[in-house]
């Protein structure tokens, strides 16, 4: 279950097991959740997400956009692992959603939060927003705009989740999203690449919690 103590959900896009394993164990104590999505699971397999047990739930971030059926059994195929959330797209439409929510909680992508998002996706985001309200479990929105945040969580009312990615090296602040209305804060290479990971975690969970 996800619960909300340091605000920090570690993304682990690094290319090995080993990495994987003594990136959580350095930050364990620091972050809330684990975001595992293709840059390790292509390089490592499925499997990894079975060996990340580390007591943190696992979001498997596969941004899921197919057919309902296909994009059920991708999820599926996950929570069989053990991931406990699954991220998928929104744009592909409700009976995606509806489908995939079946098997499980999911996580809804709205506004992603790279500047070519602003082409095609915020534009279509709120709408949405909206409908994964309707059924899924959260939805992800972009700590780059804190602005957008704001305007994603009052469609999404305050029992939904909101996870922001894009804190640090895409040049969200740390604390930036929680302060717009999001409830975690998703950080991969601010942590996973620094000299020391768990002293890195640390700190970003000390700048969260003084804006929360
Ligand atoms: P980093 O902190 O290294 O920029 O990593 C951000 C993580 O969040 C990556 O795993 C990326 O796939 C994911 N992500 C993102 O950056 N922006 C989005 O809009 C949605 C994401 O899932």
């Amino acid at each position: 279950m996800l619960e909300r103590n340091t605000g920090v959900i570690l993304a682990l896009d690094v290319d090995t097991r080993e990495k994987a394993i003594s990136v959580c164990e350095a930050t364990r104590d620091y972050v809330d959740a684990i975001k595992v999505g293709y840059p390790l699971v292509l390089k490592t397999g499925l499997d990894i997400i079975k060996d990340l047990d580390f007591g943190k739930p696992i979001i498997a971030d596969f941004k899921v956009a197919d057919i309902p059926i296909v994009s059920r059994t991708i999820c599926d195929a996950a929570r069989a692992k053990g991931a406990q959330y699954v991220i998928i797209h929104g744009f592909v439409g409700e009976d995606v959603l509806q489908e995939c929510s079946q098997g499980g909680p999911v996580f809804v992508v709205t506004e992603m939060s790279h500047p070519g998002a602003t082409s095609f996706m915020a534009p279509a985001a709120e709408d949405i927003a909206s409908m994964a309200a309707k059924h899924a479990f959260g939805i992800v929105a972009p700590a780059t705009r804190p602005e957008r945040i704001k305007k994603l969580r009052v469609i999404v009312g305050p029992d939904m989740v909101v996870i922001s990615p894009g804190v640090a090296t895409q040049g969200g602040e740390p604390g930036g999203a929680i302060g717009a209305g999001a409830d975690f804060e998703i950080i991969g290479r601010g942590i996973y690449n620094a000299p020391e990971p768990g002293e890195a975690a640390k700190e970003y969970a000390e700048m969260i919690g003084l804006r929360k």
